[in-house]
This record gives C-alpha cells, structure tokens and sequence, in this order.
C-alpha cells in the first residue's frame, strides 16, 4: 500500500510557516499566513469571545453530540446574518443553512453536494484565486477552469476579460466568486460591476458559489454581507460558504456554514436532505463549541456590538496599517506608485514583489511573503513595519 506513494507538494501557504519556524532570526517576520494579529503581534481573543465563553462554562453542559446539520439556533442566525434580515427566500423557505467546519469545510460540503447532483463537472476560479479553491475542486472531480481577474500591468481587475469569460462559459456551470476582500489580491468589485456580473450569470443560467471568508474586513458586515442578498434576490440559486475564522478570531474551533437558496421550498428540502446525507458521511456531525460561542454572541444583543466594535477596530488597524505601509515606501522609493495598496480591501495586498524579491526577503532580510507576491497587511504593526519597509524598498 504505502510502497510506491509519492511525496504530496507542500501546501504553498503553510510552508512558508514551516520555513519561518525554522528561521534562527529573532526579528523574523512572516506575513505569509492569512491571520490577523494585533499591534502586538499576536492572535486576538476577541473579548465577546471570552464572555460568551464564561457564559458558556457557568452553564455547565454536557457535550452531546449535535444534529447532523448542526446547532439549530447556529444555523438561523447565521442566515440572517449573511442573508440580512427580510430576504425573500427566508418566507418562502427556500433558503437552507447548515453548520460546517471553518469555511474549507463549507466548501466542501458544497463541492461534494454540486459533484453528486449537478449535470455539469465545471468550475470556474478567479485567477488568481486561494490555492486551496482549485486543489479542493478537484478533489471531487471538477475541471477548474480560471476567469481573468487580476491584471498585474494596472494593478486592477480586468473586468472585461472577465465579464466575457463570463459570457462564454456553458449554462449549468459553476461560477466561484470572492464576496468580499479578494485572497490573495485584496480587489473587490465595485457595485455596478456586481450588477453586471449578476446580470450574465443569471442570463447564462450559471451557478453562483459565494465565498464569503471575511465578511466585516471591507467595509462593515452589513455593507460586506449586502452582495448575498443582492444574488439571492435576483438568481434562481446560489450556493453560499462563510467563515467564522478571521471575524471572531476562531480559527482552531472550525466554525462556519455552508448555505444555499434553491427556487422553492419543496427543492429546499430535498437538497437539504441530500446535504445531510454529505455530512454525515463525512464527519457525521460538526463539533459543538465554536458553533456556540457564535450563536451566544449573535443572539445576545451586548456581545454583538462588542463584537462588531472588535471588529471594526481589526478593521481600522489593517486601514492603518495600509495608509502607513504606502506612505513610508512613498517616501522611500519616490520613483514608484504605491497607492494601490491603500484601496485594497481586507487582509492581503498584492505587493507586486515578483518571486526573486520575496526570495530576498526572506534570505536577506528573514521576512516571509507568498511567492506571487501576496503580503498579509494584519500581520504588520508597529513594532515590525519599519523593518518591512525598508527591506521591501530595498528589494524592489
Ligand atoms: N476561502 C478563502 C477565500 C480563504 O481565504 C479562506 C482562508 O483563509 C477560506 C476560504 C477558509 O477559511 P477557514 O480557515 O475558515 O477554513
Ligand atoms: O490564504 C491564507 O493564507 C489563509 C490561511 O489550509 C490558510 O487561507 C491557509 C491554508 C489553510 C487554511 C487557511
């Protein structure tokens, strides 16, 4: 059995950790790993985290095993939340939300759901697109295919390309899109080119997957989440996986959803029933306390505005963060244009390094990006951003 298997490639992202474990320098810096620290270079526990868990504690519950398709008070605040309140499909039911492990997991559930019933193998990616999109598509079977997203000439999306790759792709295909805070370039579409994406996909009868990794790190989470609501009311269906790892600072607990509208509740049901079938023989049920502390804070109306303020606050450091990490290079490398950094959105900014400066970057100087450039903006503070600029205006 184990004989003839070959090495498996190293995960693109996680190596760079692996590489920066190993670094001997103590001013390493690794902006590699899509994480949000603080100033102080560490990952927050949120403090509507710690109370719902004190709640959680003095309850004293035992650790039953959970429905297959999660807490049900999970799942209904969880579509509120992604959906917005009065969304059509929530009265007419057709509108399904279950528990799922992180975000990954959502996707999975999704993949696996798409790969048993839809006619159509085909999956089409931003390109570029986080890696784990392409790896976890074909895993069950898909083509991926890529549509123009990025042009790295203008530093902006080439919405044209993409538009008519859009048009040329056959009906019943589906399309994956980032809902917000694009990984790994950071560029998110404005608001008329949503119509008009929205538009061709539901001409061309594609199906939208909305990957909605971190909601509240664009703008604020009711003007990140609007862009569901905006594809639920105008297409027949849409799948939806969102993530609690970044926005509540959960990443080990694995907590997220997986969502879908179908065109009426009968369809609802059945699909329901199928998705189920999924989980259960996967992991036949997710794990209990993420998927508590979520809900204890989205139903408590204190803990969500702390939340949200949380939130908002690991917002405005990234913008802080951004504002400062152009201007010193500004000054620096006055020959070169770096505005481009402050308009991105969320956790990463395509650098524009090429694959030799990040080498340099990290040979020379210890700090760790992603190959294609990719930097995480969340793991700057002000502590190790002089550092960061000065070797990245070295490099360039
Ligand atoms: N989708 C995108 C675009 C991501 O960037 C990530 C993680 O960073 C995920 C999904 C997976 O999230 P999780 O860590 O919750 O599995
Ligand atoms: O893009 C990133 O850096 C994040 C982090 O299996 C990550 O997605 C990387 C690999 C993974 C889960 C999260």
């Amino acid at each position: 059995l184990f004989s003839a298997i070959p090495m498996a490639p190293r995960d693109p992202i996680l190596g760079i950790t692996e590489s920066f474990n190993a670094d001997q320098n103590p001013e390493k810096i690794n902006l590699g790993v899509g994480v949000y620290y603080d100033d102080n270079g560490k990952v927050p526990l949120l403090k509507c985290v710690q109370q719902a868990e004190t709640m959680m504690l003095e309850k004293a519950a035992p650790h039953t095993y959970l429905p297959i398709d999660g807490l049900p008070a999970f799942n209904t605040a969880v579509q509120k939340m992604v959906f917005g309140e009065g969304c059509r499909g929530f009265d007419e039911k057709r509108i399904m939300t279950v528990q799922a492990l992180g975000g990954t997991g959502a996707l999975r559930i999704g993949a696996d759901f798409i790969s048993r019933f839809s006619a159509s193998s085909h999956i089409w990616i931003s390109n570029p697109s986080w890696e784990n999109h392409r790896a976890l598509f074909e895993a069950d079977g898909f083509t991926v295919h890529t549509y123009p997203y990025y042009d790295g000439e203008t530093r902006s999306i080439n919405f044209n390309g993409m538009i008519a790759e859009l048009k040329s792709m056959p009906s019943g295909s589906t399309v994956l899109l980032h809902a917000c805070c694009h990984n790994p370039t950071g560029l998110d579409l404005s608001d008329g080119q949503w119509d008009e994406v929205i538009a061709v996909i539901s001409e061309r009868s594609l199906i939208p997957f909305l990957d909605m990794a971190y909601q509240g790190f664009a703008q604020s989470l009711e003007a990140d989440g609007r862009i569901i609501r905006r594809f639920a009311d105008n297409c027949p269906y849409l799948l939806v996986s969102n993530s609690y790892s970044k926005s509540f600072s959960l990443y080990g607990e694995r907590i997220g959803a997986f969502s879908f509208v179908a065109r009426s509740a009968d369809e609802a049901t059945r699909a329901l029933s199928q998705v189920k079938r999924v989980i259960r023989t996967n992991y036949s049920n997710p794990s209990r306390h993420g998927a508590e502390i979520v809900t204890t804070v989205l139903s408590s109306p204190e803990l969500y505005t702390m939340w949200d303020n949380e939130l908002s606050d690991m917002r405005s450091r990234i913008r802080q963060m951004r504002e400062k990490l152009a201007q010193d290079l500004s000054a620096l490398r006055e020959d070169l244009d770096f505005s481009y950094i402050i308009t991105q959105n969320g956790l990463f900014s395509y650098s524009g390094l090429n694959k030799k400066q990040v080498e340099q970057l990290r040979d020379e100087h210890s700090i760790y990006a992603v190959d294609t450039g990719r930097i995480c903006v969340a793991a700057l503070n002000s502590g190790n951003i002089g550092r960061v600029v000065k070797a990245i205006a070295q490099v360039l």
